[in-house]
């Protein structure tokens, strides 16, 4: 079955073929096209950036014209070289690679955002994945300032403030210890933080990409408290401060330490951190904001109140409607969002679509999806894919036949707390618009009479 195709139309149904188009249109050449004529406002954007992409040689296969039916089964009949030769042996080089074919799967810097070597992000491609886990090479990148790869040997965590004895761990001594696996997302604050100003950024890899999900294995903090007699009583907070040149410092309170859920991770998807995630050693804060997630952690310093960092006092604060500066809202409220069909993707045809997305909430579990193909009017429950796990993502699924009319697809997200995913207008009586941080709203994207799918922000 060609790849374009979706493969679970019930009987009956006519199957809708879907153009994967982000990450095939916007490759180096193509994506500031993109990025500059969507903020114009200018309908053809998505034609242009393909054109552009096409004569940079760098989209074939979005280029080619989806095969019929009839063409498919022609081709079945012909024996291709992979089945009549013989094929390769082993990877040799002892670490896999992901098929050629998909070379445009990547993690990208949004051409919207000054870049510079130490101060960096780079977005997931969140329309490409499938389930729940970013795959380790893709997953996104916040740096202050800059990524190191830190040898694992010389590397150090230090334990002191109101503790009986003030330890020093090597990483071998960390890894001797009980550890624990858990699977989490951890989204950065900034995450649709574009959105505020309604920039309407192309596709959901630069809406939603500062967000990721892993299986993260590492020893729970209280244990490495306890061994160097934490005061359990007095102390009320730590601050984790991080080994690169950031002085990444943020304060976690000890209630959420106490609980054995913040952890001191090593492994990310079953091997080692990568470097650029805080190899070999960060902080695993669950359903709290990503920069809390100190990478290159180096000491943890326990306290009786809040440190007010430079990172919590005047960064990752919310400007409210009143001129106030909100402080300390750590953590990540219920959200979702579709991927598909998503910005900058084109559906061929009309027919069936699988309607598939992601929704996770800093509160616990994911409890319900609704989702709305007219804006808002009529919303129908989706399949919440298992496992359903505790501030982790949670994959979405739900059958949709397409008539070819304009569109507006939506996903509005309830945890098993209560609390649903506001709409702009809901979020915006309360935060105004002058945030950067903790854009939790609903997610638009319009699906137009030609197939093309944009952007757009509905009230
Ligand atoms: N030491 C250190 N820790 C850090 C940062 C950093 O720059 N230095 N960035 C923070 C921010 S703002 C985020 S969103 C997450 C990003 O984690 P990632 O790069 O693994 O995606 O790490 C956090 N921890
Ligand atoms: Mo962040």
């Amino acid at each position: 079955m060609p790849d374009d195709q979706i493969p679970c139309a019930p009987a009956g149904v006519e199957r809708g073929r879907l153009r994967k188009a982000p990450e095939n249109f916007l490759d180096a050449a193509g994506v500031r096209t993109v990025f500059a004529e969507a903020k114009k406002g200018r309908r053809d954007f998505i034609r242009g950036a393909f054109a552009a992409a096409v004569a940079g040689g760098a989209a074939a296969r979005a280029s080619a014209q989806a095969p019929s039916v009839g063409e498919g089964e022609a081709a079945i009949l012909k024996l291709p070289a992979h089945s009549t030769g013989l094929g390769q042996p082993v990877v040799t080089d002892g670490y896999g690679r992901p098929s050629k074919y998909e070379g445009n799967v990547q993690r990208r810097q949004s051409p919207g955002l000054t870049q510079t070597n130490q101060a960096s992000v780079s977005f997931a491609p969140m329309q490409s994945l499938f389930g729940i886990v970013t795959p380790s090479g893709l997953h996104f990148e916040r740096h202050h300032q800059g990524w190191w790869d830190i040898d694992p040997a010389q590397h150090r965590l230090m334990i002191n403030g109101m503790v009986k004895t003030p330890k020093v761990f090597t990483m071998d001594e960390i890894m001797r210890l009980p550890s624990v696996s858990r699977f989490h997302f951890i989204e950065c604050g900034a995450n649709t933080g574009m959105e505020w100003g309604n920039v309407a950024v192309p596709t959901a890899q630069y809406s939603h990409g500062m967000l990721s999900c892993s299986e993260f294995t590492g020893v729970p903090l209280i244990t490495l408290l306890e061994m160097a007699g934490a005061d359990l009583k007095g102390g009320k907070f730590v601050l984790a401060e991080g080994a690169d040149g950031s002085s990444m410092t943020r304060t976690i309170p000890m209630s959420m330490i106490t609980s054995g859920q913040v952890l001191v991770a090593y492994g990310q998807n079953g091997e080692m951190l990568r470097p650029e995630n805080g190899y070999p050693l960060r902080l695993v804060v669950p359903g709290i904001q990503g920069v809390s997630w100190v990478k290159y952690l180096r000491r943890i310093e326990l306290g009786d109140k809040p440190y007010a960092t430079k990172d919590e006092a005047v960064h990752y604060i919310d400007l409210m409607p009143d001129g106030q500066h909100r402080q300390y809202t750590s953590i990540q409220e219920c959200k979702s969002v579709v991927t598909t069909p998503s910005g900058g993707q084109v559906l061929l045809d009309k027919g069936f679509y699988n309607i598939s997305g992601l929704a996770w909430s800093g509160r616990g579990k994911v409890k319900k999806v609704d989702v709305s193909v007219d804006g808002g009017r009529n919303w129908r429950t989706a399949r919440l894919e298992s496992p359903v796990m505790d501030r982790c993502l949670t994959r979405f699924n739900l059958d949709w036949v397409w008539d070819g009319k304009p569109a507006i697809v939506q996903s509005r997200a309830m945890d098993e707390t209560g609390y649903v995913q506001p709409s702009y207008k809901q979020l915006r009586a309360v935060r105004g618009s002058r945030s950067i941080y903790h854009n939790n709203a609903i997610q638009s994207w319009l699906v137009q009479e030609n197939g093309e799918v944009k952007n757009v922000q509905v009230s």
